[in-house]
């Protein structure tokens, strides 16, 4: 993998090559834990509705040092196949015994082990996201800085899920602009769709507003959808089905709103196979979606060398995906505002201190600390695990 970065925060140039330790290092065990969080309010999309989750760590131990990662999968295959369990399973018998007891120096030599398997990729951005981690701390580097970040803050919107009336998603509409979130994104589906979206553009003629139906329509619901074009919406995220590049560019030809891409964004060779279809206008970036780091810079650098707007995804993270998240859209690429909110928008406690805030602005801070840049509340993450395991190598 080599890459160019333009500018350094300090406003000269670098070249980043690669998330590289700063010597090879011996992978030593991967723990594994699976860890309960309640959502302060249940969270409804097109495809459930999740009151509570199993988030599932991993924690990469390599001689002495250590990295957090964190693995976005839910207990449902229902946003993709992967689940936590399936996760689990690649992780303690595939990639652990593939990897552990050897030498990595880079991300992308940590990347190349895992390559012959395939699929899964929630779970190897777990371990990636977790080798970052290590490598930003050996280095004594902030994973912004070490992933080729620019920003020191980055500015974020919200995600609200699907309510019961158009007067409960106005209420939520009005506290999180009044929180100074930058963009709001509806979560549609049919039946829930126009009416919620007419009403909130109605009350709020100026913000930035986009919908998300994580595919829950077909073409054949073309002529419905044409009707979102009166709204104004910064884009329509991932209206046809989850695995589709073709019908969503038949649609975008008849669309003025941006089609952006989520799910149909599964790496590399299909970010640039749905720019040459015109499938979308606009990249959603999700590190667990794509397989990690190695794959998630290289489609940043594709979107960027084609001048298409980029943002950060989000799928409920626990602070260190989301400390991730943070890193990530810290890259120049990354154009429109982030569903990367608050830790308090999702959880009344998170799993690391500081908890992640929003500034009143609507952005959030990207810390300087090596690493994550935060500290994991072990005594709280104890409470709350309900399964761990150490993995270490055969013998
Ligand atoms: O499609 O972006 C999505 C949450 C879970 C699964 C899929 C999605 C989402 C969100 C919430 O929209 C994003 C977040 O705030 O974490
Ligand atoms: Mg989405």
């Amino acid at each position: 993998m080599t890459r160019r970065v333009q500018a350094t925060a300090a406003g000269g140039a670098a070249t980043v090559e690669d998330v590289k330790t700063p010597t090879p290092i011996r992978l030593d065990a991967l723990e594994l834990r699976l860890v309960r969080m309640d959502l302060i309010e249940p969270f409804e999309t097109s495809f459930g509705r999740v009151s509570s989750r199993r988030v599932l760590l991993v924690r990469l131990e390599a001689e002495g040092a250590f990295g957090w990662g964190e693995v976005v999968a839910g207990d449902e295959p229902l946003y993709s196949y992967e689940t936590v369990e399936t996760a689990w399973h690649a992780l303690r018998d595939h990639f652990a015994p593939a990897l552990l007891g050897g030498r990595v120096a880079s991300l992308a030599e940590l990347a190349a082990r895992l390559a012959r398997f395939r699929g899964h990729p929630m779970a190897r951005a777990g371990i990636e996201t977790a080798y970052a981690d290590l490598a930003a701390r050996l280095r004594g580097e902030s994973l912004s800085h070490v992933l080729g970040g620019v920003r020191t803050e980055v500015p974020v919107g919200v995600s609200l899920g699907i309510q019961a009336t158009v007067d409960a998603l106005l209420l939520r509409v009005e506290r999180h602009l009044e929180l100074g979130y930058r963009r709001i994104k509806l979560k549609i589906k049919p039946g829930w769709d126009v009416d919620p979206v007419a009403a909130v553009r109605r009350r709020h003629p100026g913000i930035l507003l986009s919908v998300d139906a994580n595919a829950a329509y077909t073409l054949e619901d073309g002529a419905h959808l044409l009707k979102l074009d009166e709204f104004d919406l910064l884009m329509i995220e991932q209206p046809l089905q989850h695995d589709d590049l073709l019908d969503h560019a038949a649609l975008q030809k008849k669309l003025k709103t941006p089609l952006c891409l989520d799910e149909s964004i599964t790496g590399l060779r299909r970010a640039e196979q749905a720019l040459a279809a015109g499938a979308c206008r606009i990249v959603n970036m999700k590190t667990g979606r794509v397989g990690g780091y190695s794959q998630a810079l290289a489609i940043h650098d594709l979107c960027r060398a084609r001048g298409v707007p980029l943002w950060c995804g989000g799928m409920l993270e626990s602070g260190i995906g989301r400390a991730h998240n943070i890193a990530l859209a810290s890259l120049v690429g990354f154009t429109l505002p982030g569903d990367i909110s608050a830790s308090r928008r999702y959880y009344d406690r998170d799993l690391i201190v500081p908890e992640v805030e929003l500034r009143p602005n609507g952005a959030i801070a990207v810390p300087e600390a090596p690493g994550i840049g935060f500290d994991v509340d072990m005594d709280y993450l104890g409470a709350q695990t309900e399964r761990a395991e150490r993995v270490t190598p055969h013998a």
